[in-house]
């Protein structure tokens, strides 16, 4: 039995906190409009805003030492699916879910694409693992997949990604991503060139397999599983991969998976330029992939992000629109709440890029005016828009305080009972 959130609950939650929220509103909207920005078309904007949540999010993280699982974890695609569902009918911004094969054991797509229409879910990008061995495996991808020297694994993995796509076009998904953990631990064990050669060749089998409307979004990481030296690395190897394949193949950020410090708003400007910016995975990092909840960390750099989405938005830039999406690993909260609370927090981004003064900002820079360019940014960064996403909640039938209405729902003891735990769902490290 599907359990759901009781839109009367939703209702009542909101009661007690509406007439604040309208008042908080008023404020804002008189503040904005001193600055020519009428705070309803914002709205509006927010309201549109959608990202997708990662089905292996709804479950408890791990690391390589522990996993700590909570009570009532999803156990298969279908309860990751009603937890995906809850988290949209209290935020109103996640109606996209995207799923990791074979992490989601499916036998029947059709069935699970019923279920999600039942839910209104719809299915983002699809998420290929080709970074360990199932059970029964006949050529490992020990030494990698896609560049593996071996040709058997190279082709195992190349068909999990073709069956990725014929999966996906069932589930009504218009993209694929490749995240591979091929590379090396010691120096001298892998000849760069030539691995690089074999992961082309096989992409340019997967890319040739895609559909006209589809795209193949390219995944960097710079480093893990393998420590020495790591096939897509960086953004360099990404673009280049993604420019050798074609206009379909385009790059995917995820936040976690650079150096620390590296700017990665100017990656993400370079991609827009060359039109090969594909999607994003939100998260957090303070050592490497840590995959901390969007936000909680570098709030700034998540709006510098969204300030060149906007500009390219802004300038309607060609060949712009990127799929958004979390990536996150979530070890110590209940994942229904960081995923809620993560969505609101990139949401917010978006909103406060929006109320940047572009022109205004652009005559700074002209002027090379760096104290009053950067303080233009800073002053959209510092305007407090909560009152923005809390109408744009309100106004689509979803929770003011999304985490609240969740807590007083008991939804978590409520599944619980039906979903004992196996202690397995969820992944190790993402
Ligand atoms: C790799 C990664 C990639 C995988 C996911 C589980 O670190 O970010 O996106 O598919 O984690
Ligand atoms: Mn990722
Ligand atoms: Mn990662």
């Amino acid at each position: 039995m599907t359990t759901r959130i009781d839109k009367a609950l939703i209702a009542e939650q909101n009661a007690k906190l509406e007439g604040f929220v309208k008042e908080d509103y008023e404020a804002l909207g008189n503040k904005l409009a001193r600055e020519d920005i009428n705070i309803d078309d914002i709205t509006a904007m927010a309201e549109e805003f959608q990202i997708a949540v990662p089905s292996w999010g709804t479950g408890t993280g791990g690391t390589r030492f522990a996993r700590f699982p909570g009570i009532g974890e999803p156990r298969n695609i279908f309860e990751k699916l009603e937890d995906s569902a809850v988290i949209n009918d209290l935020s109103q911004a996640t109606e996209r879910v995207s799923p990791h094969f074979p992490w989601d054991k499916v036998d029947d797509f059709k069935e699970l694409k019923e279920f999600s229409d039942s839910l209104s879910l719809k299915w983002d990008s699809i998420n290929s693992n080709t970074f360990q061995d199932q059970a029964g495996q006949e050529h490992s991808f020990k030494y990698g997949s896609l560049s593996n020297t071996s040709k058997e694994s190279r082709d195992l993995a190349i068909q999990h990604n073709l069956d990725c796509i014929e999966w996906g076009k069932t589930l009504g998904s218009k993209t694929l991503t490749v995240w591979v953990g091929d590379g090396s631990n010691h120096p001298g064990q892998q000849h760069f060139q030539s691995a690089f050669e074999r992961y082309l060749e096989s992409m340019k089998e997967i890319y040739a397999g895609l559909p006209s409307d589809w795209e193949l979004h390219i995944e960097h990481k710079m480093f893990e599983p393998a420590f020495y030296s790591t096939i897509i690395q960086d953004w360099g190897s990404n673009i280049l991969a993604a420019m050798e394949l074609g206009p379909q193949a385009k790059s995917l950020v995820d936040l976690g998976h650079h150096a620390p410090n590296v700017n990665i708003e100017m990656i993400v400007s370079r991609l827009i330029q060359f039109k090969k910016l594909g999607g994003f995975h939100f998260n957090d990092s303070k050592y490497g992939d840590d995959d901390l909840d969007s936000g909680s960390l570098h709030p700034y750099q998540q709006f510098l992000i969204f300030n060149e989405l906007v500009d390219a938005e802004y300038r309607k830039q060609e060949g712009f629109g990127p799929n958004y999406m979390l990536d996150q690993s979530h070890n110590v909260t209940d994942p229904i709440e960081s995923l809620m609370n993560s969505a609101a927090s990139v949401q917010r981004s978006y909103v406060a890029a929006l109320l940047v003064n572009r022109p205004l900002l652009t005559q700074y820079q002209n002027d090379n005016d760096a104290l009053m360019a950067s303080n233009t940014l800073k002053h959209a960064f510092n305007i407090d828009v909560s009152p923005i996403l809390a109408m744009a909640r309100l106004r689509k039938g979803g929770a003011i305080d999304p985490v609240a209405t969740y807590r007083a729902s008991g939804y978590r003891q409520a599944v619980a009972k039906d979903r004992p735990s196996n202690g397995q769902s969820g992944s190790g490290i993402v």
